[in-house]
């Protein structure tokens, strides 16, 4: 199959949240499963090139309300897989892969978008499949949607699929981007009023199959806690929307191989785990005692990770023995929080507030439990990295943690946003943690996962060929 990828962020050009560790891995991954796939990304000029091969494929223009929009795209390879990076006065306008001014940001996706449906059109490659990730790419949907419509040979025979990483985000204040670009309003009743012309919407509505990144996920954006006003649309479209869990890059992530941590190990040698721990009370200044659990929560400070629900749940268990350690930056008034728990029990928790991705590595191999109680989590990757370094993750059963944690087997999931609901299920947990052999089986357990970005692809491929056939 040929695949066109389209996402906004891409590893290791640049990464920003979750969706950049997806498009720098998922695109390679279809390719070692046989499949032509070709990754077109925004050429911002914070990306990280150094090393590779760059040369100008193309350029051409693509039309903007009367006028013509000049496109000049290049391209390189990594591992194989050909990459194409859009420039153009609406990308080169901001260094940054997000604005915070919506128009800014609409102006430039809703022309990379039209750009890369373009190139495939300069390239005279007729894509199987257009993959469009968030709302950033789904103008190109609904875009190809509005020329097949209108006989474009093209793309006669291509199918769209749109993956949703987070359904909060649906590129609002972009009508009048849209309209430039000759991409308008849709009618359908369906829709809500207000959704009609912003670019998730539109790309949600128009694409053939709609993949959100997790089963769990799948089944919440059709439900009104989950759905963020559109759960009416998207159960009438149910019957397109499955669930796909996203992987982590076993080469990047194996505590095994790891040179940032203080002391390799894996599951038959967990023993050498202990150093890490070890070396994390030591730089931050706790007790360097194996007996006291040490938990860890490393995060965007946002309040969709539930930074505040742990803050608070920490002092409902003051009575027991643990330690904690906060790594991330995000929104002050949390960021003031965990300095404020921090100040309170300055023995025990340690706020590092900044982005600091060697210590994260620390982090993962060190902690014994890994806390993520989110209010919602499209798939989430921190779990995911934490389990394959042996900390046992304890969440809040929702979106793809719940899928792909086991209660109990693999980590602790309990079901409340509330400090109580964590503080409940943590006591549990941190009475768990003396039988060292329980625990250990635990451990074992989480590292035998598969998690690999193979068994995502697969499950993509298998969405792709029932989707052409
Ligand atoms: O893992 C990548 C990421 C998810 O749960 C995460 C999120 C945004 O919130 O799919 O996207």
């Amino acid at each position: 199959m040929k695949i066109l990828f389209l996402a906004s962020e891409a590893d290791p050009f640049v990464k920003v949240g979750g969706l950049g560790d997806v498009a720098g891995s998922l695109p390679y991954a279809l390719r070692a499963l046989g499949h032509d796939t070709r990754l077109v990304l925004p050429f911002h000029s914070n990306l990280n090139t150094s090393g590779l091969n760059m040369h100008r494929e193309t350029v051409f223009t693509v039309p903007r309300n009367g006028s013509d929009e000049p496109v000049q795209v290049s391209h390189t390879e990594i591992n194989g897989l050909p990459i194409y990076l859009i420039s153009g006065e609406p990308i080169s306008k901001t260094a940054s892969v997000y604005s915070p001014i919506p128009h800014v940001d609409g102006e430039k996706y809703t022309f990379f978008s039209m750009a890369a449906l373009e190139l495939a059109r300069r390239l005279e490659w007729a894509p199987d499949i257009l993959h469009a990730n968030d709302w950033h790419t789904a103008p190109a949907v609904y875009a190809m949607y509005l020329k097949k419509q209108n006989g474009d040979p093209l793309f006669a025979k291509t199918k769209s699929v749109l993956s949703i990483h987070n359904l909060g985000f649906m590129g609002a204040g972009s009508s009048e981007q849209l309209a430039a670009y000759g991409l308008p309003p849709v009618t359908d009743e369906a829709l809500p009023a207000w959704a009609r012309h912003m670019p998730l919407p539109l790309g949600l509505w128009a694409a053939d199959e709609l993949v959100a990144v997790s089963p769990t996920y799948a089944e919440e954006i059709l439900t009104p806690d989950f759905g963020c006003d559109l759960d009416g649309f998207l159960r009438t479209r149910s019957a397109t929307v499955t669930g796909i869990v996203n992987g982590i890059d076993y080469s990047l992530w194996d505590p095994s191989a790891d040179d940032s941590i203080t002391a390799k190990f894996n599951a038959d040698h967990l023993d050498a785990r202990a150093a890490n721990k070890a070396a994390l009370q030591k730089r931050f200044g706790l007790a360097i005692d194996p007996s006291i659990p040490l938990l860890a929560m490393v995060t965007r400070f946002d309040p969709q990770k539930g930074v505040d629900i742990a803050l608070e749940a920490l002092r409902h268990v003051n009575d027991l023995p643990w330690q904690a350690i906060f790594l991330g930056t995000g929104h002050a008034n949390l960021e003031a929080s965990a300095r404020r728990l921090e100040a309170d029990l300055p023995d025990r928790v340690c706020a590092v507030l900044r982005f600091d991705a060697r210590l994260s590595r620390e982090i993962y191999a060190g902690a014994d439990i890994f806390l993520m109680p989110s209010r919602y989590e499209p798939c989430g990757l921190a779990q995911m990295i934490a389990m394959r370094y042996g900390a046992l993750p304890l969440a809040r059963a929702v979106g793809g943690l719940r899928d792909t944690i086991v209660h109990n087997q693999t980590g602790f999931l309990f079901a409340g946003a509330s400090p109580h609901a964590l503080s409940v299920s943590l006591r549990s947990a941190l009475k768990k943690f003396p039988n060292a052999k329980t625990w250990r089986a635990m451990q074992r357990r989480a590292m035998a996962q598969d998690f690999s970005w193979a068994r995502s692809a697969g499950q993509y491929v298998e969405l792709f060929e029932a989707l052409i056939k």
